[in-house]
């Protein structure tokens, strides 16, 4: 008969504080970290709440992972919150340091998303009890906002060209534009050609060489009908390899993109100084990344011009600021990852960042369906293209428990949508 498998209690030096804690004489504790799935946009929202023994004295961070929700919040409920009830909340870097390291085995993006809510939530922790605004306490804000982009998506440049044009109406002047390959599933076209449904039935393949063919040209038609006044960048989501990329790059450089974003997989990020070298078009990457070493590896070149940092998947902002650092005296701007299903709470914490550092360039602003602020107040929306950090003290955003509860996950949690896509050949195709 199999043994179960029981969780042995926290070890009693994770569970002693910091030498110099009881010397400090401080008062405050944490005394429970909870966890909370909620999906008002539709993907599951993992919050965290680091709660302490000052009635209503709170830090909230985000720890989403829409793939492996479950694992995530087992980490955080089974692992590391234990080792945090009773220690002052204060020393930030040495409790990074602590829960990254008490597993031996550290990195990937499981662990990176437990971390991150958990910092995340220290860090607005502090503000508060220091009653200043989280970009404070990064040296201050050296900006009036971040500026943003959104998202447009078509078929042809006519229909992108419109969108645009809308994006622009709205104060954008970074607009992310995707175009559709006709038969193929291409990232970010909203079905604009092909069914959803029959994406997930495996039936709509997703075609490279049609790929790099088609959105080029899409996308120099597209410059031309809307003109310089705009910012133009893609995302090609790791979709291509080595060699197709060399072509793409070369195709889309009359388009005079901003950026283009993951070219390659991570698997692949050796090619990226090659690319670098002999494209003139600027290279962003790192969403996918849950290490900093795996930056650090990029920015010696630097191989790349935008350091895609996502905020939670990275182990939260004591790694982050470090990425921001390193960049800015490297000459390499931030584009920090911002979809929905990054929550409110960590887009809040990332403006904290891109309005305290120089290296900052352009964020990635999420359209929020209206009932996300109902479960996240203070959820901030880009206003003139720019998104403007909270004055209150923290990162701004806070959490309703109630209004969550009105908006559960969807079960079952869809969490194999990027293992789904096959090339034409019938392999699967790598995000
Ligand atoms: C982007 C993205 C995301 C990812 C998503 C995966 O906004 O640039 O690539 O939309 O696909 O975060 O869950
Ligand atoms: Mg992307």
């Amino acid at each position: 008969m199999a043994q179960p498998v029981t969780r042995t209690p926290v070890h009693a030096p994770l569970l002693a504080p910091a030498p110099w804690v009881e010397e400090r004489g401080a008062k405050i504790r944490i005394t429970a970290v909870r966890t909370f799935l909620t999906a008002p946009h539709g993907c599951p929202h993992l919050v965290v709440r680091v709660e302490t023994n000052e009635p209503g004295l709170y830090g909230l961070g985000c720890a989403s992972d829409p793939q492996r929700t479950l694992a995530v919040r087992s980490v955080l409920d089974d692992y590391l919150s234990p080792m945090l009830t009773g220690r002052d909340p204060d020393d930030i870097e040495d409790i990074h340091r602590l829960l990254l390291n008490s597993a031996y085995w550290r990195g990937g993006s499981i662990t990176g998303n437990a971390l991150g809510g958990i910092d995340v939530a220290l860090w607005d922790l502090k503000a508060k009890r220091l009653g200043a605004p989280l970009y404070s306490l990064f040296g201050g804000r050296v900006r009036t906002g971040a500026e943003a982009y959104t998202h447009v998506d078509g078929a042809d440049e006519r229909e992108i060209a419109d969108q645009v044009a809308a994006a622009r109406e709205l104060g954008f002047r970074h607009v992310r534009v995707q175009a559709a390959v006709p038969g193929a599933d291409t990232y970010g076209t909203g079905g604009a050609t092909v069914d959803p449904d029959a994406v997930r039935a495996r039936r709509v393949p997703w075609d490279s060489a049609a790929y790099v063919r088609t959105v080029p040209r899409i996308l120099t038609r597209v410059r031309e009908l809307v003109g310089d006044d705009v910012e133009l960048l893609h995302d090609v989501h790791e979709r291509l390899d080595p060699r197709q990329a060399r072509d793409f790059l070369r195709r889309v450089e009359d388009a005079g993109l901003y950026f283009v974003e993951d070219l390659l997989a991570p698997e692949d990020a050796g090619h990226f100084a090659r690319l670098h070298a002999v494209s003139p078009v600027p290279l962003a990457v790192g969403e996918l990344f849950s290490d900093t070493a795996q930056f650090t590896a990029l920015l010696d070149g630097p191989d790349i011009d935008f350091a895609r940092i996502r905020v939670p998947t990275l182990g939260g902002l004591t790694p982050a600021r470090k990425i921001a650092a390193l960049c800015e005296l490297r000459g390499v701007r931030l584009a920090p990852h911002g979809p929905a299903d990054v929550s409110p709470v960590a887009q809040a914490a990332t403006l904290a960042l891109d309005v305290s550092s120089h290296a900052f360039g352009v964020q990635e602003a999420a359209t929020f369906r209206p009932t996300v602020a109902e479960v996240f107040p203070g959820t901030v929306v880009p206003r003139g293209g720019l998104l403007v950090p909270s004055e209150v003290p923290g990162h701004g955003v806070d959490f309703d428990e109630s209004a969550a509860r009105r908006h559960p996950v969807p079960e079952p949690l869809e969490h194999d949508r990027w293992a789904l896509l096959r090339n034409t050949d019938g392999s699967v195709q790598r995000p």
